[in-house]
């Protein structure tokens, strides 16, 4: 992995990004997804997780996964931030149809933001699901194991060893292209 995430600066709100793919070329979509999210107005990426090759959880007949984390630092609000990743998702070909969980070139869901519970309409932070997903929790304790969950209090890396679906990930090596594996 890359740095830990540093010092925030003032109006700064630390934010946390699962990035996923199973369509395509998994390694590079996830590579541009994190070059778009770098040039944000208002986003800093502070650290990148390893990349992990993951069992799909959800329709069967698909593709293997890869997933990663990054960690941001954002002078943007959780919707502004969200609505900026979907805009990234929508650059790089994602489709949606009307299933969940299906196939996707790129899935930018944001996992934690700050401290903040949010349920607005169609913005749900922390996500939903995060707690019971290996395929987001390995790389999230990687780069912030000590961040807590607003929600339940616990820390990430303390959710990962309660979470199953752990062996089944095999790390690839690292997101940012410029550390050696
Ligand atoms: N939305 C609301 N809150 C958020 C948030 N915090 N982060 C809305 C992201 N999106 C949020 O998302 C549906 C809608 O949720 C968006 O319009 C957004 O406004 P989506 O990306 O279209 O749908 P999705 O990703 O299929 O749904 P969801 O609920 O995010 O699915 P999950 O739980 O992320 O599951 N298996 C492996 N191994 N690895 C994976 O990465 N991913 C999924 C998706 C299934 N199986 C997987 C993986
Ligand atoms: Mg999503």
């Amino acid at each position: 992995m890359s740095s830990a995430p540093d010092g925030l600066r003032a109006g700064e709100t630390l934010a946390l990004v699962a990035v996923g793919a199973n369509l395509g070329d998994r390694m590079a979509t996830m590579r541009a997804a994190v070059e778009h999210i770098a040039r944000l107005d208002g986003v800093r990426v502070v650290a990148q997780s390893s990349v992990y090759d993951t069992a799909p959880v959800g329709p069967p007949d698909q593709p293997r996964y890869l997933n990663a984390g990054v960690a941001v630092a954002t002078t943007l609000d959780a919707r502004a931030l969200l609505h900026a990743l979907l805009a990234v998702e929508a650059t790089l070909g994602r489709e949606r149809g009307s299933t969940r969980w299906t196939a996707r070139t790129i899935d930018l869901d944001l996992v934690l933001f700050g401290e903040c519970v949010i349920a607005d309409g169609d913005l749900h932070v922390p996500h939903p699901r995060f707690r019971e997903r290996a395929f987001v929790l390995m790389p999230m304790a990687e780069i912030a194991g000590q961040t807590r969950d607003p929600v339940t209090g616990e820390r990430l890396e303390s959710l990962l060893r309660a979470c199953p679906g752990r062996s089944d990930a095999v790390r690839v090596g690292p997101l940012d292209p410029s550390v050696r594996a």
